[in-house]
């Protein structure tokens, strides 16, 4: 019973062009985290092939993870677990190919040529490990590399601090990493947050502490649909072949593109002034991209190593533009302050114009477009500030 699944972007133009598909998926990717804080985090993956409706409405071949029973979705599922729990994937491939699994910077030993199902409930394979430093990790299909994953196997796996507070003992801080092993620099940004004054001096950050949660998930691909179909005729391309002849026509965040993703509420931040954001962007494709925010300026607060693991940064300063080559983790913080050249005043009048509304464009212009020059219908986003300062 192997079958296509159809997933379908576009919320924007879905009023329109959906109601007649019966088969319609919905391609919002959902956070998956085990709820129960037993130490344990269980997960059932399955891996699917899909038609991908783009944003000029052509479709293209890809794969997809999906939570078994639920629909597929590129990026696939955000896992979310907590340091030190013992996590268990049981995957299933459902796929016409075979296929593997890893987690790129977590102990575990990758799953490699998993074969295609046959219908008997039987063939799944368990991936056990313990969840390691906290931070954003990449879930890929390794195998065939980086054909699997740039076709749609990828996903984020979040891993959170157990007692993740900046400021020790008061918990009035917290921070999405180890405290034990976090720089002194690294705490003392999330200590800032909220803060009013510091020294008697009107401080940087004033409004709220970040909280657990206020976060967004960024993962970058590309996708040239020549190969896609190439492949899912049958073509076996070679690494050095896909890596050659890739010439990507659509530069996707979250699987969207341009309008879609800038109406998309779990890749568009949106808050008070006061309310610092985490944003965990990643990057799946073969292009390096270099993502730039309008209106406030991010801190880079991590990046992946060699081999996926996040390295917590012991210098931190703001970057209006930060680098994402292929594979690329950087955890930044938007921290939601005034943008400086809003003069105070006119934000005390009753018309205040808010929403403010800013984009996130990459500043690797070829990627601002869709389908050979449809601009900008590419990689871009939106972040809106939605009212004057939130006191926390
Ligand atoms: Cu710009």
């Amino acid at each position: 019973m192997l079958r296509r699944h159809f997933l379908k972007y576009g919320s924007v133009f879905a009023a329109v062009t959906t109601a007649s598909l019966p088969s319609l998926l919905t391609a919002k990717t959902t956070d998956l985290s085990d709820a129960a804080s037993d130490g344990d985090a269980d997960f059932d993956l399955e891996i699917v092939d899909v038609d991908v409706e783009l944003i000029d409405g052509s479709v293209v071949p890809m794969y997809a993870f999906a939570p078994v029973g639920q629909p597929p979705s590129i990026p696939g599922p955000i896992l979310r677990v907590k340091q030190g729990d013992v996590v268990r994937i049981d995957l299933r491939n459902s796929s016409t190919r075979s296929h593997g699994f890893q987690i790129l910077g977590q102990s575990m030993s990758a799953v490699t040529g998993l074969a295609p199902h046959d219908d008997d409930g039987e063939d799944k394979v368990r991936i056990e490990f313990v969840a390691g430093l906290p931070g954003t990790y990449f879930y890929i299909d390794g195998d065939n590399a980086p054909i699997n994953r740039v076709l749609g196997l990828h996903g984020a796996l979040i891993v959170e601090p157990s007692n993740g507070y900046a400021d020790g003992k008061t918990r009035k801080k917290p921070m999405p990493y180890a405290p034990t092993v976090a720089p002194a620099c690294l705490k003392d940004l999330f200590k800032a947050l909220g803060e009013k004054t510091i020294n008697g001096l009107p401080a940087r950050f004033p409004g709220k502490a970040w909280e657990p949660g206020r976060e967004y998930v960024w993962i970058f691909n590309q996708i040239d649909p020549v190969l896609c179909r190439r492949i899912a005729a049958g073509d076996n391309l070679s690494a050095s072949e896909f890596l050659e002849e890739f010439h990507p026509r659509y530069f996707t965040i979250n699987g969207l593109c341009g309008l879609d993703s800038a109406h998309d509420k779990a890749t568009c931040p949106t808050g008070h002034v006061g309310e610092p954001a985490l944003l965990r962007t990643m990057n799946a494709g073969l292009a390096t991209h270099s993502p730039h925010i309008h209106g406030n300026h991010v801190f880079v607060l991590t990046q992946s190593d060699a081999y996926g693991a996040p390295v917590y940064q012991d210098n931190l300063f703001e970057h209006d533009v930060w680098l994402m080559p292929p594979m690329m983790i950087k955890d930044v913080l938007l921290p939601f302050t005034m943008p400086p050249d809003l003069p105070p005043a006119p934000w005390k009048m009753a018309q205040e114009k808010y929403p403010l509304r800013y984009p996130m464009h990459c500043h690797n212009e070829i990627s601002q477009t869709s389908a050979g020059g449809s601009y900008p219908m590419g990689l871009v986003t939106d972040w809106h500030i939605d009212g004057p300062l939130a006191t926390g």
